[in-house]
């Protein structure tokens, strides 16, 4: 059994299953991607993704190339980290508190505020890198509006963060780091 991730070199939400599954030493096989070459939008690519959207974990039998999965197919990048914390929970750092009714509440409030409030950094990463890149205009009024939301956001992290170590509490958990990969391409992986 081996785990196949196909992403994008350049995805932020490719990043972020990645540090889970690397965090959790999982050995897994990259596919890469390409936006470029509309590989997203392949019809055997939207048929197990129909959003034909990266990432998409698919676990897949060693030897036997197609059909390349065992049934076992997952997408959303949020769902692909809890899936690997969880079943993986006796190796590495533990990243999701199993077991303990109130620390795994505290830990879902983190995964929920995450998730609502870093919102505005993907889309200035959306309006100043990737759009740049596609050869497309920056709108600098989307960028404005959504610095001061993100700005907003960040103070309230500022708040929370003086009061306790981490996001989730005082263990560094999965949300700890809250948009943590950077829109960075790692080096020489700058196709998209
Ligand atoms: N909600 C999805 C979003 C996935 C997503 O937006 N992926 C981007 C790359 S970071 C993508 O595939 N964009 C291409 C497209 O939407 O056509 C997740 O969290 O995994």
């Amino acid at each position: 059994m081996v785990l196949k991730l196909y992403g994008n070199p350049i995805s932020t939400c490719t990043k972020c299953a990645v540090v889970v599954l690397k965090e959790k030493n999982v050995p897994f096989k990259f596919i890469a991607i390409y936006f470029s070459k509309g590989e997203h939008k392949a019809p055997d690519f939207v048929a197990k993704q129909p959003f034909g959207q990266v990432p998409l974990l698919i676990r897949s039998h060693l030897l036997i190339l197609f059909p390349d999965d065992d049934g076992f197919i997952l997408y959303e990048c949020r769902a692909i980290w809890r899936y690997i914390a969880t079943k993986y929970a006796s190796q590495g750092p533990a990243l999701i508190p199993l077991g303990d009714l109130e620390k795994n509440a505290l830990f879902e409030q983190a995964a929920s505020s995450e998730q609502a409030n870093f919102e505005p950094a993907q889309v200035i990463y959306y309006e100043k890198f990737y759009k740049k890149m596609i050869g497309q205009e920056t709108d600098e009024a989307v960028v404005a509006e959504n610095k001061a939301k993100l700005g907003g956001n960040l103070d309230v992290y500022e708040v929370i963060l003086s009061k306790q170590a981490y996001v989730a509490g005082n263990v560094c958990l999965l949300y700890s780091y809250p948009g943590l990969p950077g829109p960075r391409p790692p080096p020489g992986e700058g196709e998209h």
